[in-house]
């Protein structure tokens, strides 16, 4: 499907709020592929893609990933983890999106994954610092987006890390994993 008829059908998805939300990771993310050579094009539809599923009932995204084989273990963690695997699944079904590794920027969007791609990074990072993220300590992963990508998603996963905690929540275990991965990736 083209790219313009897609961003249609996304922006159709979600309030206007989160359309800009979306507006802010496309942005940011072929900034960041431009910056670290990932290709953009590829950066721009998982960032235009990745929240797609967000405003589905959460009904709507269980019964998704339960009725179409898709990660089951995900069921167990913070409902906000879903939207991510859902829509990699909308992404293939429903805009022909065939580009593997696109499906899988947008499937680990929320999580990380140990051995995080260049675009799956990119696009993990754009969505944590994308401009109208206003929350403690985001400028000054902005300001180490600029200097090096694996340092940026580091500190941006022991954020979401470190909040999670706070909120006495569980951590899905590729965050975990993610976390750790980078840690060996800055260290090798
Ligand atoms: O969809 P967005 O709001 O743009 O951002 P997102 O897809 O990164 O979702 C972030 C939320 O997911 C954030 O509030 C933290 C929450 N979350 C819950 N459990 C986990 C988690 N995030 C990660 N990375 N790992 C978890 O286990
Ligand atoms: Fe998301
Ligand atoms: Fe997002």
């Amino acid at each position: 499907m083209d790219r313009q008829l897609i961003m249609e059908r996304v922006r159709a998805e979600m309030p206007e709020r989160r359309w800009r939300h979306t507006e802010g990771v496309i942005e940011t993310a072929i900034a960041l592929a431009i910056r670290y050579g990932e290709d953009p094009k590829r950066a721009e539809l998982a960032a235009i893609i990745h929240d797609v599923a967000k405003f589905w009932s959460i009904e709507r995204q269980g019964n998704a990933i339960r009725d179409n084989g898709l990660d089951q273990e995900v069921l167990g963690y913070d409902k906000e983890l879903w939207h991510a695997v859902v829509g990699a699944w909308v992404a293939e079904r429903d805009f022909g999106v065939t580009d593997g590794g696109v499906l899988d920027a947008i499937r680990y969007h929320t999580s990380g994954r140990r051995g995080m791609s260049k675009l799956e990074k990119v696009v993990w990072l754009a969505d944590y610092i994308e401009p109208g993220r206003d929350f403690p300590g985001v400028d000054a992963i902005r300001a180490l987006s600029e200097e090096h990508l694996e340092k940026a998603v580091l500190a941006g996963l022991d954020g979401t890390i470190g909040f999670l905690i706070a909120k006495g929540k569980r951590i899905y275990p590729l965050t975990i994993e993610a976390r750790n991965g980078l840690i060996e990736e800055l260290h090798a």
